[in-house]
């Protein structure tokens, strides 16, 4: 812990769904929901206006429908959330060499060791700056927190929400904390909340109370010591830049149990993909592959497995995960599911065989299936068991046409799909910047002079930030105007 506020946690508000709105003027200001569209689909989270009716990320889909039937229901555009968050980082790392990112939206920044803050002053001027070149570059808003510690940073952060800066100052952590629910501290999950509840102590104030030894008591040795320091304000873990991590991991808790083992295999794909896509971007490779089930019980086993040499393969890290998860039983389903690369080195040894690997999956659909894979014969796979003639015609729609991807149009241009079935697919052709909402037209399925396209930058001329923060661009007017893009 420090004597200045100097550790900054950002958080972009409402991610996904801001950057749809962002993307799709028509959809600014309204109720957005992201996430699986299928009949087990989750919520990946809500814009504001969809939290109104009590939508939240994890919710299944179904009850989302039933609370905000009128909401714009979309399936996630990874391509687009990677692209934006890209550039957030760029801007982070341009405040410090020390960026630690907790997701694609999340991230510690160490404004002392960047030499950008060393007061309360200070660290409060680049937090401004760094919300309005976040505006300005990306055309979303972000939440900022300055605390003396990464716990009340993060916690300063959630309380800035939406589109705010909150300062926690050094010496008041205690008392910060003490009125706020045992869940607020880090490591505290719903099991261990209940097992304090048991014991009578709900806020953090109570642990710091009960003292040292009856949290060690309850909770072991190690859980007991570390959340009687938090509860006391004491964090002093440092900001650790992805570089010098000893591994990159990913994980995702489910709401609901995950049974279908089909779904568990997708779903450790995709952290695989994940997790490579943040191995990358720190520009380094690992040599073991380690996977992590949480089953419905509660235990929790790790396997790994040991490549010859290190890689920075998606196609591999998902192949060796996969391999790891044929010998892990998941009956009784599964409740947290994690994938990580370990034995980090800075350079991926040429491996001629994992080479050949990505090449094949470089052939194949694009990652995350972000863009529809090309399907001419409309041969998108099975549609799902039980399914009439009729419903696995719309399945096969949906697939093809998934709602709020891009699309080109020989004539009317660049659009995204508002909703597809009965053959037909609907499309609302506007671009992001444009001040007033597009036309909606409708199309067969296989309308030949449609297709499926890449996502638009959000923000077609972004400001130049190149010598941010020692001077600011001074071409900022649309700064700080929600969705503003600044033009010359
Ligand atoms: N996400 C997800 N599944 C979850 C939680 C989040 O897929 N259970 C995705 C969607 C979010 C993004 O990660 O947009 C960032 O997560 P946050 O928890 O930061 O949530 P938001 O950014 O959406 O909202 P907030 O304004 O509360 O930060
Ligand atoms: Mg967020």
């Amino acid at each position: 812990m420090r004597a200045a506020p100097t550790i900054l946690h950002l958080d972009m508000d409402a991610f996904y769904a801001s950057a749809e709105q962002a993307a799709k003027p028509s959809l600014r200001g309204k109720p957005v929901v992201v996430g699986g569209l299928g009949t087990r689909g989750v919520v990946a989270t809500a814009s504001y206006e969809a939290r109104r009716f009590g939508v939240h990320s994890a919710m299944p889909m179904a009850q989302a429908r039933r609370l905000a039937p009128n909401a714009a229901y979309l399936v996630p555009r990874f391509t687009l959330y990677r692209a934006v968050s890209d550039q957030v980082m760029e801007l982070l790392g341009r405040l410090s060499p020390l960026v630690e990112p907790l997701s694609l939206d999340e991230a510690f920044v160490d404004l002392e060791a960047g030499g950008t803050a060393d007061d309360t002053a200070s660290a409060l001027e680049i937090g401004r700056e760094l919300r309005e070149a976040i505006q300005a570059v990306t055309g979303l808003s972000g939440s900022v927190g300055l605390a003396g510690s990464k716990m009340l940073a993060k916690i300063a952060s959630e309380e800035a929400k939406p589109d705010g800066i909150r300062l926690i100052e050094p010496g008041t952590e205690r008392a910060h904390l003490a009125p706020m629910p045992v869940r607020t501290l880090p490591g505290v999950g719903p099991a261990t909340a209940d097992h304090l509840r048991r014991a009578g102590m709900t806020t953090v104030n109570d642990l710091a109370e009960a003292g040292e030894a009856e949290l060690i008591r309850l909770l072991g040795k190690a859980h007991g010591a570390a959340l009687h320091r938090m509860a006391s304000g004491f964090d002093d873990r440092p900001v650790v830049a992805e570089r010098d991590a000893k591994s990159v991991s990913v994980e995702d808790t489910f709401e609901v149990d995950l049974h279908d083992r089909v779904r568990v295999r997708t779903e450790v794909e995709r952290l695989a993909d994940r997790c490579v896509q943040r191995l990358r971007g720190a520009g380094r490779s690992g040599r073991t592959v380690v996977l992590k089930v949480r089953r419905y019980d509660f235990s929790t086993l790790t396997r790994s497995e040991t490549l010859r040499g290190p890689t920075d393969d998606p196609a591999v890290v998902r192949e060796a995960a996969a391999r790891l998860l044929e010998a892990v039983d998941t009956t009784g389903g599964v409740r947290l599911l994690g994938v990580g690369v370990t034995g980090l080195a800075d350079y991926t040894q040429e491996d001629l065989f994992a080479q050949a690997a990505g090449e094949r999956a470089a052939a194949a659909p694009p990652e995350d299936g972000d863009v529809p894979p090309e399907d001419p014969g409309g041969r998108a796979g099975p549609a799902e068991p039980g399914a009439g003639p009729e419903e696995a015609a719309e399945q096969l729609a949906a697939r093809r046409w998934p709602a709020g991807h891009d699309v080109h149009h020989e004539i009317h241009g660049h659009g995204w799909v508002q909703g597809s079935g009965v053959g037909r697919v609907t499309v609302r052709f506007e671009e992001p910047g444009a001040r007033a909402p597009g036309r909606v037209r409708t199309f067969r399925v296989d309308d030949p002079a449609l297709r499926a396209a890449n996502p638009l930058p959000l923000v077609p001329d972004p400001p130049d930030y190149s010598s941010w923060p020692a001077s600011r661009p001074k071409s900022r007017s649309g700064a700080g105007a929600p969705g503003a893009a600044s033009r010359p």
